[in-house]
């Protein structure tokens, strides 16, 4: 055969083998050589079966999806798996499926052309190419109903998650799960089912499941609507079930070819490529120059976390759900009390909604040891400060740390504005010190920014990277700058929505246009939610930092003097009932004309197109800064950050992403006509206006 496919026998049985580290993917050659080995098993006379099985950690995992960026350019056609899957059935040998690890999009529906599929326990199967923007496009939104029925294909299709071999034998998409070896299993049930002489199942000939439009319909709309609502402004999810239920509508040819046209459209598309990048952008992310696989890590077996308050209580939350037993320590009894009783009713929140079992929660809860004490710290192999935003407080918590924490103790603070290395300056080993600043919810958000000082060493950023990996989240390294990457970027961009409103938009029509292009929040109904006051008060304390004669946003700080602080107040740049459900307040209309007033601006009508473009261009363009300066390492690093933690929607790729398909060149000309009418801090990011002059876009500096 190849190298990446082989075949060999077990008497009468025939095995094809994918040998495609890391994740046996259908890169070129592997589909082409599946289709040599079937051909070989039928002509064999002496062979009664065959077994497909993966080698390595993994039944196919899917298509390469590399391959997909050359069937964009134009370069490739097809990978022409679905005519290879059609011989898989055509073989008048049953084939059988043997999986375990993950048999995922085109490696699913790979198994769907075998005649049937066994797994081990641990095996998991999905149609995940909607997390990619697409919908299969080698038969699954076809077979996977004639095995599972409609309403479930529709689920699975359109969500995207995998399910485990228990579920998919109970829902019909495999027929065995095999204890003990997977292959000898395989091979035994292939042997038998050739024995009985029974003639090959062809999963495309099979009806009995599929039911009718009527039957199907409230289970379609009822997936439709959670689709429309979960996965707003994404195509993919409503194409899928629209193929999915042509099923019961189209003979398998038209129904296989009304799949091919719909996933051809979403490949060409904008959402495809972004969220095709975000998936890459995860994996990359993770690679940090100089980092290798032999930088030493130090082993996080005990944890420790000072301040229990909102992120302090959250962030010990994540390490117990990781594992790891924490000692959170707090000041006073009662904050410490006030911070228990939160995660308590976290946890209890979360087995009432069904997340998590009650048994689950208990352990997890077990493993915090709340204390007002440093006992046991000496023992910690990290410890993470979570304590009130401040620098003297930071030093001393940190010099505390110092003289009690063991040398190879991990030092790391949650700070989201303060240097690292000042804060490290504090003790005597600042090689030691780090920032891991996770995002609130700490035990939800996935993001976490790894913060590395000037000291830092490679070992403490490994260290760091494979604790984001245990705690599930995506940890992006950033330099230690104002704000690091997030923030930093976030405060132009909230800064240009408080100039709109006073230029005359209203603070819903600002909103409204964000969450229109697809933010989870507009960038005002954010400020309530985190607490306007905690900008306020920063602004205050920096404002000797302000370059003089700059144009300063008057109204959040004029809605602070007004004791209007958002949610917690229930009244901000909104009101807010008892629910917490907003609506447009008066009052503030009488801020926001006081404050044009004192600006001597005239109001006028400004479109949702101005709104938006000003908003995530000024987002855009301290991002090219932020790259320049060398405080993010690849552009993708500063998108992962927007995606994962700033609810910028993962079908437009991330901020930089974004404008890269807009063109920079348009970002550009948009820019320099923004600097012309409202002035200097409309400044283009010199890095910006090189690369549009130069004609690409961010990603061609990531390499
Ligand atoms: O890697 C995890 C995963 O979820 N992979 C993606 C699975 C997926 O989305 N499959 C569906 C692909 S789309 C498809 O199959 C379309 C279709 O219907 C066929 C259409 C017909 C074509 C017609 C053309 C006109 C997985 C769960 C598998 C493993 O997770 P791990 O955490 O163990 O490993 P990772 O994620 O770190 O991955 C290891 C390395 O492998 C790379 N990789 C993973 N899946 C890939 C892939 N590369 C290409 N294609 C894939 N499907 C991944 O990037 C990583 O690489 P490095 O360099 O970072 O190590
Ligand atoms: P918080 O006010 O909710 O909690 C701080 C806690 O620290 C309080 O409970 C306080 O009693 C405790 N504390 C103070 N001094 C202490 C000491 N010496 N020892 C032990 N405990 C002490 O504040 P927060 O929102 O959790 O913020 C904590 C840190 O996280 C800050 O640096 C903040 O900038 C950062 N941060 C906050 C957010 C957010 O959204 N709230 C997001 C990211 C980062």
């Amino acid at each position: 055969m190849s190298e990446l496919v082989s075949l060999s026998r077990d008497n009468e049985v025939a095995i094809i083998t994918v040998n495609n580290p890391p994740v046996n993917a259908l890169s070129p050659g592997v589909p082409e050589g599946i289709a040599a080995a079937i051909e070989a098993i039928t002509a064999d006379a002496a062979i009664q079966a065959a077994v497909l099985i993966g080698g390595g950690r993994t039944f196919i995992a899917g298509a390469d999806i590399k391959e997909f960026a050359k069937i964009r350019a134009g370069q490739k056609k097809d990978i022409g798996l679905s005519q290879i899957i059609a011989r898989i059935e055509d073989c008048p040998k049953p084939v059988v499926a043997a999986i375990h690890g993950t048999a995922l999009g085109g490696g699913l529906e790979t198994a769907l052309g075998c005649h049937y599929r066994v797994a081990v326990a641990s095996a998991k199967v999905g149609q995940p190419e909607v997390k990619l923007g697409i919908i299969p496009g080698a038969g699954g939104t076809q077979r996977l109903p004639r095995l599972c029925g409609i309403p479930k294909a529709a689920v699975l299709c359109s969500v995207g998650d995998p399910i485990g071999a228990a579920e998919a034998l109970e829902l019909g998409i495999v027929d065995a799960i095999i204890e003990g070896d997977l292959l000898q299993g395989a091979i035994a049930f292939a042997r038998a089912r050739a024995a009985a002489g029974e003639a090959a199942r062809r999963t495309c000939d099979l009806t009995s499941r599929l039911g009718d439009s009527d039957a199907n319909k409230p289970a379609l709309d009822a997936a439709r609507a959670d689709a429309a609502r979960r996965f707003r402004g994404q195509r993919a999810p409503l194409v899928a079930i629209d193929a999915v239920a042509a099923c019961a509508t189209l003979p398998f040819d038209q129904g296989m070819a009304y799949e091919r046209e719909e996933f051809e459209k979403l490949l060409k598309s904008s959402q495809s490529a972004a969220m095709i990048h975000a998936f890459f952008g995860e994996r990359a992310v993770a690679k940090v120059p100089g980092v290798t696989k032999d930088t030493r890590t130090y082993d996080i077996r005990r944890a420790a976390v000072v301040g229990a308050g909102t992120m302090g209580g959250g962030i010990a939350m994540a390490l117990a759900n990781a594992g790891i037993p924490v000692l959170l320590k707090e000041s006073s009894q009662e904050a410490l009390d006030r911070g228990m009783a939160t995660i308590r009713a976290n946890y209890e929140g979360s087995v009432a909604r069904g997340r998590l079992s009650a048994s689950a929660a208990a352990s997890r809860l077990a493993l915090i040891t709340p204390q007002i004490s440093y006992d046991g710290f000496e023992q910690a192999d990290l410890v993470i400060e979570a304590v009130f935003e401040g620098m003297a407080l930071k030093k001393q918590v940190f010099a505390e740390l110092d003289a009690i924490c063991k040398p190879d103790c991990v030092l790391a603070s949650n700070t989201s504005t303060l240097s690292i290395d000042e804060i490290a300056s504090a003790t005597g080993r600042p090689q030691m010190v780090i920032g891991t600043h996770f995002f609130s919810p700490a035990n939800v958000m996935r993001l976490l920014e790894i913060v590395r000082g000037a000291a830092t060493a490679p070992e403490v950023i490994a260290t760091a990277m494979g604790l984001a990996r245990t705690v599930k989240k995506v940890g992006v390294l950033v330099g230690n700058c104002r704000g690091f990457v997030g923030n930093r970027m976030f405060h132009p961009y909230r800064r240009e929505a408080q100039f709109l409103v006073e230029e005359g938009a209203t603070p819903a029509q600002v909103d409204q246009a964000l969450y229109n292009f697809g933010m989870a929040m507009g960038p005002l109904a954010t400020g309530d939610l985190a607490g306007l006051d905690v900008g306020w008060r920063i602004r205050k304390e920096y404002a000797h930092l302000n370059n003089p004669g700059e144009r300063q946003p008057l109204v959040e700080d004029a809605l602070c003097e007004a004791g209007r602080y958002g949610q917690k107040t229930r009244a901000g740049w909104y009101r807010y009932d008892e629910k917490r459900q907003s609506s447009a307040d008066p009052a503030v209309d009488a801020i926001i004309e006081a404050a044009r007033a004192q600006a001597g601006i005239v109001p006028r009508e400004i479109s949702a197109e101005e709104i938006t473009e000003r908003i995530i261009y000024a987002l855009v363009n301290e991002g090219a800064r932020i790259l320049e300066e060398g405080f993010a390492l690849r552009s993708v690093d500063i998108d992962m950050i927007y995606l994962t933690g700033y609810g910028f929607p993962v079908w437009r790729g991330g901020p930089m992403f974004h404008a890269s398909l807009t063109g920079l060149g348009v970002v550009l000309e948009r820019i320099r006509e923004f600097e012309r009418l409202h002035g200097a801090h409309w400044a283009p990011a010199p890095l910006l206006v090189r690369l549009a002059e130069e004609g690409r876009g961010f990603e061609s500096l990531d390499g």
